[in-house]
């Protein structure tokens, strides 16, 4: 069998939701028998308060990446929620931690850029001061050095906080910025900008002043059902289900099959 590429993001995984949990270790198996790689394109976890601070649930889904990224590379670009995890997660779960903010990626004579998303949502002004902010080498060292309770209050402050002040901001300023979106486009003469973080599954025309054509690909957060892109001839967003020890595929989404309200948000 011919093998794939998988992405993924937005799953955020936390131990009181079984049913995530049971969709991403059965996504998993997928992957172990259909995957030549596979990319994590961040909040993968919910919550993560650090590599020294790890559940028995984190060491479980660590455990279970492991068996995988044993048999084909894994790769894994940290979210907003997840932006502490760190090498020593990265050496339990066998997965190649990108530094960087994105992955320039070349496939099948085309070009992608991966990543989050956080980073193109630039109308989002108090975000990116926050972003800017809690990824300072000299803020993280000292959260590190905070005792443990510390770091569980902090943590939930700073989740009640962004629901908060999420609530109150328009759904515009809280998508990507288009004008962000083309500029990285036009710069590395992309064909296809993959990202999660807006929870807005979806494909999109890039129109860019010359006549290079480019795609926008969005995957949603994983609920009741779940999204991956699959990457063969060309990529395919595609929204599943599971249960019953399987994962069914839903709806495909690709240039082929392209129209506009195909997600209808329920
Ligand atoms: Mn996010």
């Amino acid at each position: 069998m011919r093998k794939s590429l998988f992405i993924i993001a937005d799953i955020h995984l936390m131990e009181s939701n079984a049913n995530i949990t049971e969709g991403f270790l059965l996504f998993l198996a997928k992957v172990k028998k259909e995957g030549s790689a596979l990319y994590i394109l961040g909040d993968l976890f919910d919550a993560w308060l650090g590599d020294d601070m790890l559940s028995d649930y984190q060491k479980e889904i660590a455990e279970q990446l492991l068996e995988l990224s044993q048999i084909i590379p894994c790769y894994f670009i940290a979210g907003n929620r997840d932006f502490l995890l760190g090498e020593d997660f990265a050496k339990k779960a066998g997965f190649k931690r990108i530094k960087k903010e994105s992955i320039l990626l070349a496939y099948n004579h085309k070009k992608y850029v991966l990543m989050h998303g956080d980073t193109l949502c630039t109308d989002d002004i108090p975000y990116q001061k926050y972003r800017k902010c809690v990824n300072n080498p000299l803020v993280q060292l000292f959260y590190r050095h905070l005792p443990k309770y510390v770091k569980y209050r902090l943590a939930k402050h700073l989740r009640e906080r962004s629901k908060a002040t999420n609530q109150k901001k328009s759904q515009a300023i809280m998508d990507v910025n288009q004008q962000a979106v083309e500029l990285l486009a036009e710069k590395d003469k992309i064909d296809y900008l993959i990202h999660g973080h807006t929870h807005r599954p979806n494909l999109h025309k890039i129109s860019l002043p010359t006549n290079h054509l480019a795609y926008r690909m969005v995957l949603g957060d994983w609920e009741q059902k779940g999204w991956y892109i699959q990457i063969d001839e060309i990529p395919q967003l595609i929204q599943f289900t599971w249960g019953n020890k399987t994962i069914t595929p839903l709806k495909v989404l690709s240039e082929a099959t392209l129209f506009p309200d195909f997600i209808k948000r329920e």
